[in-house]
């Protein structure tokens, strides 16, 4: 039994320094490196190369090193019958919170615009915002949402929720499924996508939702570049129904240089460094699958295949 790690990054050796102090008995490669391909039973994988993976004829787990599986369903070689786990992590949510919380307040604060002021030495006060004026409606309630919907009531916002199945969160109502999703938009002054992409998700942030938003809503998207129609973005902050939007992921990243969204005054842009795995704590729950998987015990954090996340 062996760890193969495959990212193309320049992380892979991080990974790797720390997975072999952590498991110093266990034999783990680079997917870069001269490996026995047969031996390889977990592959721990972030955006790994299409068809890397079918290299590995004993392959028993296929680990993402995040928290989305979006990019190894994407890959149509990925071989059907090998279980899937994701990093479920409180670094990672609470990462996550921390980021969303910061967007979220400097858009209500205006931090941004007076910034821009500063530049040109104008002094002009905005329309003054409370976080008792706003309800924060989150798009997904599961490890990321349901800990950011806890620090946000800890800030005193008011927040709501939406999935697919009934939460039970303390001050949280939480909307379920297609028939209370416009419920939830209609009371939603900033809403934030983290949401997993599947196909039922994958241009869920378009015009028609938008027009449900109450107006001069705030989007806030740090999910996956894929949930959102740009141009329907574009079109609902252009004709003022929307104030703006802080996002983090793109259909393409890098942000192409002639996008749009690089230029616009209302568009907030980050390049996808909302919440970043943190090795250290990833590490214990590889290792964890690992020995699962040697005992034949069922693996934590599985994706269901079903679902898609
Ligand atoms: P989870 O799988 O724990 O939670 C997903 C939530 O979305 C669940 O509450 C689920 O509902 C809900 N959901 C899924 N499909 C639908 C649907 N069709 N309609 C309504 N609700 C739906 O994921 P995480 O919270 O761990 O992560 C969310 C996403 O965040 C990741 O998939 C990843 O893409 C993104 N991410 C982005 C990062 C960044 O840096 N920008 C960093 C980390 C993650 P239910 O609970 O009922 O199943
Ligand atoms: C993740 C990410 O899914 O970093 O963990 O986007």
């Amino acid at each position: 039994m062996a760890i193969v790690i495959i990212r193309q990054d320049n992380k892979i050796d991080s990974w790797k320094k720390a997975l072999k102090a952590n498991a110093p008995d266990i034999p783990i490669y680079s997917y870069l490196e001269e490996h026995p391909k047969e031996e390889i039973t977990l592959a721990c994988v972030w955006k790994q190369p299409f068809d890397s993976l079918t290299q590995y004829p004993n392959l028993k787990c296929i680990a993402s090193l995040g928290a989305g599986v979006d990019f190894i369903f994407k890959d149509q070689s990925v071989p059907e019958n090998i279980p899937i786990t994701r990093v479920v992590d409180p670094v990672l949510a609470s990462d996550m919170s921390e980021f969303v919380l910061a967007l979220i307040l400097n858009y209500f604060k205006n931090l941004n615009n007076y910034r821009t002021d500063q530049m040109k030495k104008v002094w002009y006060p905005q329309e003054y915002k409370r976080i008792s004026d706003v309800t924060v409606g989150i798009m997904g309630m599961g490890a990321l949402g349901e800990k950011l919907a806890e620090d946000l009531i800890k800030n005193r916002f008011e927040v709501i929720g939406w999935a697919t199945s009934p939460k039970n969160i303390p001050g949280v109502e939480v909307y379920n499924g297609d028939k209370e999703k416009n419920t939830f938009l209609s009371r939603s002054n900033i809403l934030v996508c983290l949401l997993p992409l599947t196909r039922e998700t994958t241009g869920i942030l378009n015009n028609k939702l938008f027009k449900e938003l109450p107006k001069q809503s705030y989007v806030i998207n740090v999910a996956r570049g894929g949930h959102l129609v740009d141009e329907d973005l574009l079109e609902y902050i252009n004709n003022g129904h929307l104030a703006g939007a802080g996002l983090d992921v793109f259909h393409e990243e890098p942000l192409s240089v002639e996008h749009p969204f690089w230029t616009h005054p209302k568009i907030h842009i980050t390049p996808h460094v909302a919440s970043v795995s943190d090795i250290e704590s990833v590490i214990p729950q590889l290792l964890e699958n690992y020995g699962r998987l040697k005992e034949g015990l069922p693996l934590n954090n599985a994706v269901n295949r079903e679902k898609g996340y």
